[in-house]
This record gives C-alpha cells, structure tokens and sequence, in this order.
C-alpha cells in the first residue's frame, strides 16, 4: 500500500546537522550517543528518505580549530555525502554562543574586541554556507543578553547588533551571495534574559536596518511557548508582513526549558493550526525541524524521530484538508461568518463622506451580541477530526 505521508524532497523538510546529530549531551548528563561527523550525518539523513536538505553553523561543519587541512578534508567528506544522497544545503549559521570568548555575547559583547571577531566569524561562516549553496543565514543571538542589566545599556546592545547587521547585509551584497537572512528570537536560555525576547521584537528592529528587504525572522516553536506565546499567531504576523524566511519546527511543553522535542510530540491542536497556517498561505520556504532525539535514543530511534517530525507535518497538513472540506466545519464557518461589502466598504478607504454616514449610523447591540457563536461546537469537531472521528 502507497504510504501517503511519505516525505519527498519537494516538501523542503530540512535537519541541522546539531540536531539529527545531537549526542544527547544536557547540563547533568554526559552524551548518550556517539559523535557523528557531518558526512556520517548526511548518510543517516539519507536513510531516513525524503529529506530536502542539511542546516550547520560553521563550527558544526569544521571545529572551530581545524586547521587548513583538516577543514579541507572535512568539507571535501561532507560534499561527497551531499552527492551520494542527493540532499542539498539549505540554511547555514554561525556558532557565537559555544566559546567562551563569546560568554558576554557576541555582536552586543561589551568588548570591542570580541565584537570584531564576531563580525570576522560570521562573514568566514557566509563565506563557508556560500561555498555549499545555502540560501538563507541565520541569526540565533545565543549570548546576546544579560543576567544582570547593569551590565549593560540595552539601547546600546541594540545599536551594536543594528550595526553588525547592517555590516554583514552589505557584505553579502558586496560577495553576490544572495543571502536571506533569517533572525531567530528567544526569551531566555542560556542568558538569563535575551535581548529581542520574541519574533514580534524582531519584526520590529528589521525595520530600523539599512538593508530591510533582505532581513526576515525565522520563529521557532519551542521559543515562542517558552514565552507563553501562541506560536500561531507570531507567525502570521512574520507571514503578514512578508518577513517569514524560515521557520523551526519543533515542540514544548509551556513553562519547561527549551526542550526542542519531535515536531506535534506536544501540542498537537497548536501544531495543526499551524500547519494549516502555513499551507492556507502556502508559506513556500524551508521547513526545518529544529529538535532532537529523546536522550534515550540509539542511532535507529533517531531516524525514526526525523521521519516523525516529517510524517507528522504531512498528517497534519492531511487533517487541515479535511478540516476545510468538512461539511459541518463549512457550515459553522458561514454561519459565524457575516459579511457586508456595503459595511466594510464604509471604513475600507477614508472618505470625509464615509466617515459622515458612519457617525450618523445606529447599531442594534442587543441584535449584534445575541447572534450565535458556536465555537464550541467548531472546536469539539477540530478535535474530532484530529482524533481521526471522520
Ligand atoms: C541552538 C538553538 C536553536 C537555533 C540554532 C541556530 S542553535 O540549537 O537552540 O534554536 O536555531 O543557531
Ligand atoms: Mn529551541
Ligand atoms: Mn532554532
């Protein structure tokens, strides 16, 4: 039997190789699973079949003190993996959090000079996703915050990350490299307190960059529950606003540590209304789980995590078509519905006129706050059709 949630590579699902190759390492426990280079990866990506592509910061590709050689032999490993299994290099990014050069930030470091490296390393990290194709950039603040703001002056942190923004969008203009960057927000972990807390902050501070149009956000489940957000929504805003370069798909339990588990392994209501989100609006970029295998996993677990998060989103896109096509769903949705060009009309563009009839109106509250609204009954019939009650 055909299966019909088997992933293809035209669903751009795509894997960081931190995350299919995450070792099960946590702040009390040592790693649970073997360290896989990255070619070793690619090969594991390609037994789990359908996968568009791979994701690394520079250093989850070549360690951070490789030498010349090394580096050359790593890269040339990895691009023979990317040939044999045909999965390409869609986002690359920079490690500024893991050395502790970087412990009081990188970009927004009160130390110049940690500044300059940071800038140095992010611009060698484009040079290196470059070379293999990437087409969107990330940028995830790891230590750009504080634990204790007399530390420093928030508007100058900020001014400091416009800067180095604004100095790295004109070096991919300048290398022809045609970068989409993609800023990543999150409220804390592992600062006590992070600067641009959640993708409505960077929604905001794009629009002070000198180079706007190439700067987008790229949201991540687990960052937006951690701040008690609904995920949903801070996505529509990025997709509104034209400004969703990417997006981390993951799950979380509200009020834990960043847990980054299976894609929907959660909060299957929230993760189906955003699947439907981004299928309504037909959000064409990279999808990329950004999670990883239960600590207890062995090799063969996480390929059946990947595949997870994979067959998981294609399920759920499944639901969102028969959410639509549902008889009683479509006849809840007309009934909750009233639509009125006339009315809408009114407010649509401003007139001098408009506003007159509008002032002279009367409205029946009583009539408006009496019609029903069976969203109770919408809601029980989502659920159901979840819970696979055709
Ligand atoms: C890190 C973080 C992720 C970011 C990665 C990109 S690294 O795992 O928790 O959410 O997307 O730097
Ligand atoms: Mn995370
Ligand atoms: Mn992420």
């Amino acid at each position: 039997m055909a299966d019909d949630f088997a992933p293809t590579p035209k669903d751009k699902f795509t894997f960081g190789l931190w995350t299919v190759g995450n070792t099960g390492r946590d702040p009390f426990g040592e790693p649970t699973r073997a360290r896989l280079t990255p070619a070793e990866i690619v090969d594991l990506l390609g037994e789990v079949e359908g996968v568009h592509g791979v994701n690394f910061h520079d250093n989850d590709l070549v360690p951070i003190d490789a030498s010349a050689e090394q580096s050359e032999q790593i890269k040339s490993e990895f691009a023979k993996a990317l040939k044999r299994t045909k999965i390409k290099v869609a986002m690359a990014t920079t490690n500024l959090f893991a050395d502790p050069a970087f412990r009081d930030g990188a970009f927004t470091s009160n130390d110049a000079e940690v500044r300059a490296y940071a800038v140095q390393k992010t611009m060698r990290a484009m040079d290196l996703g470059a070379e293999f194709g990437a087409q969107v950039y990330v940028f995830w603040g790891g230590r750009e915050g504080t634990e204790t703001d007399g530390s420093k002056d928030p508007i100058e942190a900020e001014l400091r990350f416009r800067k180095a923004l604004d100095f790295l969008c004109e070096y991919s203009i300048e290398r022809g490299y045609d970068y989409k960057f993609a800023l990543e927000a999150k409220p804390n972990e592992p600062r006590g307190h992070m600067y641009f807390a959640t993708t409505g902050h960077y929604l905001a501070f794009i629009q002070t960059l000198k180079h706007k149009d190439m700067v987008g956000v790229n949201p991540e489940v687990a960052h937006e529950h951690m701040a008690g957000l609904n995920f949903v929504h801070g996505v529509a805003a990025a997709l509104s606003a034209g400004k969703l370069f990417h997006i981390d798909l993951n799950d979380q339990e509200f009020g834990r540590y960043d847990q980054d588990f299976r894609f929907g392994a959660v909060n299957i209501k929230h993760a189906f209304f955003l699947v439907k989100l981004l299928e309504d609006h037909k959000y064409a970029g990279f999808k990329h789980f950004d999670a990883h295998a239960y600590r207890t996993a062995d090799r063969a677990d996480v390929i059946e995590f990947a595949r997870g998060c994979m067959r998981t989103y294609l399920i759920l896109r499944e639901k969102a078509r028969r959410w639509g096509a549902d008889d009683e769903v479509r006849k809840l949705l007309k009934q909750i519905n009233r639509p009125s060009k006339d009315l809408d009309g009114l407010w649509g563009g401003y007139s001098r006129a408009h506003a007159e009839t509008l002032l002279g109106m009367t409205f029946d509250r009583g009539a408006m706050a009496s019609r029903p609204l069976p969203y109770e009954r919408l809601d029980q019939r989502t659920m159901e059709i979840l819970m696979g009650i055709e």
